[in-house]
């Protein structure tokens, strides 16, 4: 990170931070003075993550078992914190997914259903319940976890691809609509990063989804990261809208150079 620490002290509620890059965010957040309110389905792995950065670097961390689908859940996530009068400095609104890969005439509706209603319909329950917290103080950080497959359609990733490009869509949408206030607004958008994301596609099958990453060197969710804590520390005048970051190996969503050395 370069310059001051902006980020000791505030306080950031991370989506999905279970796993991959939702909780690399938490590791490198909680290691520059974050507090943290973390959020996923599998509570168990939060509490432990919870000890461990609690112990390491003296944070507050919070954690929710929440399904981001749950309207009446996120709003409740919400209401508690407003009780309890804490207002997130920033929102990572990161939990997400793809499941499968397939021709549109071939895929599984509940695939569609289940990524649609995550993230999109999860993103916008989220955004809703926290946000007003933000525009009342008029401060606040959205960071927004995209896509290259929000930029670029894939063959047999169309819903998927939908889901990154409707992200981006309200990523700028909530740009605009913030307009005039001192809320600032972000689009991580990676590419290949190699975290639980394929093993979750493939429905558990960790052969293929090893193979994803077989060949060149994908990103690490701690560069996803470093990057989230680069964004949340440039100055309050500055803004980084979307930000499309892919492993030196991959130019766009269609081409990734790999080599039997996988150098
Ligand atoms: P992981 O599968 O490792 O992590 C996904 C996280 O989302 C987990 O913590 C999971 O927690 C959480 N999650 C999934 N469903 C829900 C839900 N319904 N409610 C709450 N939390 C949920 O994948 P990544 O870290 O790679 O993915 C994070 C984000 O990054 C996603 O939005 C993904 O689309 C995006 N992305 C990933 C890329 C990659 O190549 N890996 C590239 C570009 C973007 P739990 O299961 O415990 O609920
Ligand atoms: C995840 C990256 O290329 O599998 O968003 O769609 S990709």
């Amino acid at each position: 990170m370069f310059g001051p620490n902006r980020i000791q002290g505030k306080t950031v509620l991370i989506t999905g931070a279970s796993s991959g890059i939702g909780e690399a965010c938490a590791r490198a957040l909680a290691a520059h003075g974050a507090h943290l309110i973390l959020c996923a389905r599998r509570q168990e792995r939060l509490t432990a993550l919870q000890a461990s950065l609690e112990a390491a670097h003296g944070v507050r961390v919070q954690v929710y078992r929440l399904d981001v689908r749950d309207r009446p859940a996120v709003e409740a996530l919400a209401a508690d914190l407003s009780r309890n009068g804490v207002v997130p400095d920033v929102l990572v609104n990161n939990a997400g997914k793809a499941l499968g890969l397939h021709l549109l005439h071939e895929g599984s509706v509940e695939d569609w259903e289940e990524m649609i209603d995550t993230n999109v319909k999860g993103l916008l329950y989220m955004t809703r319940a926290v946000l007003p917290l933000m525009v009342a103080r008029d401060s606040g950080h959205v960071v927004n976890i995209g896509s290259i497959a929000g930029h670029q359609v894939y063959q047999k990733g169309a819903v998927y691809n939908a889901t990154k490009f409707a992200v981006r869509a309200l990523n700028e949408g909530m740009a605009l609509d913030l307009f005039g206030t001192r809320i600032r607004v972000t689009s991580i958008d990676p590419g290949l990063v190699e975290t639980e994301f394929s093993r979750v596609r493939f429905h558990g099958d960790v052969n293929r989804a090893r193979a994803v990453y077989e060949g060149y060197q994908p990103l690490r969710p701690e560069d996803i990261a470093e990057i989230v804590l680069f964004v949340l520390n440039v100055p309050e005048h500055v803004n980084i809208l979307d930000l499309v970051v892919l492993p030196t190996a991959q130019r766009s969503a269609h081409m990734v150079h790999r080599t039997p050395s996988g150098g």
